[in-house]
């Protein structure tokens, strides 16, 4: 089963998945090899590497520690197009459909598709969409597109929409790294009512009961980076989460 067939199942059964985002910037190599192998021993879903800016992190080395030290599918969060590496399972190959950056939307894709394809990555087309969680992230900053505001449920229904219309495989609804707050329990309903593909949420969950709404509220997939950076015990708190859910 490859990723997205195993992302897929996970929706189809109702079943939810967790994701550790890891930051390669803020992650050295011990540290990789430690949260690989916690994870690992959690059985988290995923791991996604990658980050909006890289300035001193290595992406390979970063992946390479991770893939030796667990068995976990190691899927990149490309922050641009300079985050390919042939060492990972997966590439998210996101399309920002929530903002009007050309860029964002196909110029980088253009330039990243032979090196993806030579790459032999999976690739999940993935309708990425940034929601204002209350203050401006990285990527908000590094993408310069507006994110939609957080109480605008029509737009943001019909963004997740089109992007499902247009063929993409999973909706990401994302907050941000660091976002004040998490997506909007309402929001990730209504999105969940409107399309029929895996949905997918992050940024700005610090603790079980944020987890616990979000994927109450419909997500399938969570991406948890920061707090688990933060404190790794919270791994393993919305980890029993999901474990009480699935049961
Ligand atoms: C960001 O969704 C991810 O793109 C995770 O966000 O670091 O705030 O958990 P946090």
């Amino acid at each position: 089963m490859n990723v997205y067939q195993s992302i897929f199942a996970g929706f189809k059964e109702k079943r939810k998945q967790l994701a550790i985002l890891v930051d390669p910037d803020k992650t050295s190599p011990d540290n990789a090899k430690k949260i690989a192998r916690e994870c690992d021993k959690l059985k988290v879903d995923y791991l996604f590497v990658g980050s909006s800016l890289l300035m001193n992190g290595d992406l390979e080395l970063c992946i390479e520690e991770l893939r030796k030290n667990c068995s976990l599918p190691v899927v990149i969060f490309p922050g641009n197009n300079l985050q390919i590496s042939p060492k990972a399972d997966a590439i998210l190959f996101l399309s920002l459909i929530s903002g009007r950056n050309p860029e964002m939307l196909i110029g980088n894709h253009v330039i990243a598709a032979p090196h993806i394809k030579s790459s032999g990555l999976e690739v999940i087309p993935t309708g990425y969409i940034l929601i204002d969680c209350g203050r401006i992230t990285s990527v908000h900053y590094m993408s310069t597109t507006l994110p939609i505001p957080s109480d605008k449920n029509d737009i943001a229904i019909c963004t997740a929409m089109a992007g499902e219309m247009l063929g993409l495989k999973t909706i990401y609804l994302d907050g941000g790294s660091g976002a004040d707050k998490p997506i909007p329990a309402k929001m990730i309903s209504l999105i969940k009512e409107h399309i029929n593909i895996p949905l997918i949420t992050g940024g700005g969950i610090r603790n079980t009961s944020q987890a616990k709404e979000s994927w109450e509220a419909g997500t399938d997939l969570l991406v948890v980076g920061n707090a688990s950076e933060k404190d790794p015990e919270i791994i393993k708190q919305i980890i029993d989460v999901r474990n009480d859910m699935n049961a």
